[in-house]
């Protein structure tokens, strides 16, 4: 537990850094999927999870990645992470069959939602889906929070 609260005091410093010197927030690397506050689907088909930065509850910062395939199994979940190890697992178990989605390994896009109203304020793509190593660049800013073209490169 403490190294969680050390982790998370980590990001929570280097989004506060990356305010202050860069006036727009910049992508995390992804916290452990163990804080993640849950995960869904989108109506585009990936896959996103949702985290808490600030760790006040409410989820602040999502990745979204790329579904490369989804089925009904009776594979245990272990099976399915072995024969898949270029991959993130997703499971939702239904009796005694799971339905699996396997993911990319690293996102594709990294979003804020600094106020945690639900309506994203600053979306990253990272195209070559290689994590957080700064070649992500600006995608959209849906709460016009960060205009398009602004601060960011
Ligand atoms: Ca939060
Ligand atoms: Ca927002
Ligand atoms: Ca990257």
């Amino acid at each position: 537990m403490r190294r969680l609260i050390i982790a998370l005091a980590l990001v929570v410093v280097i989004i506060f850094w990356a305010s202050d010197t860069l006036g727009t927030p910049q992508p995390v690397p992804e916290p452990h999927f163990y804080t993640t506050t849950g995960w869904d689907l989108t109506p585009t088909g990936m896959l996103i999870v949702g985290y808490d930065l600030n760790d006040n509850g409410r989820p602040d910062y999502f990745t979204l990645r790329i579904v490369v395939r989804s089925y009904f199994s009776v594979e245990s979940v272990q099976t399915t992470v072995d024969n898949c190890p270029e991959n993130v697992v997703f499971f939702v178990n239904y009796g005694e069959d799971r339905y699996f989605y396997i993911t990319d390994q690293k996102p594709l896009f990294y979003v804020f939602d600094e106020d945690e109203d639900g309506h994203w304020d600053l979306i990253y793509k990272d195209v070559l889906t290689d994590g957080v190593n700064g070649n992500e660049s600006f995608y959209d800013s849906p709460s016009r929070k960060y205009s398009v073209g602004g601060s960011v490169e």
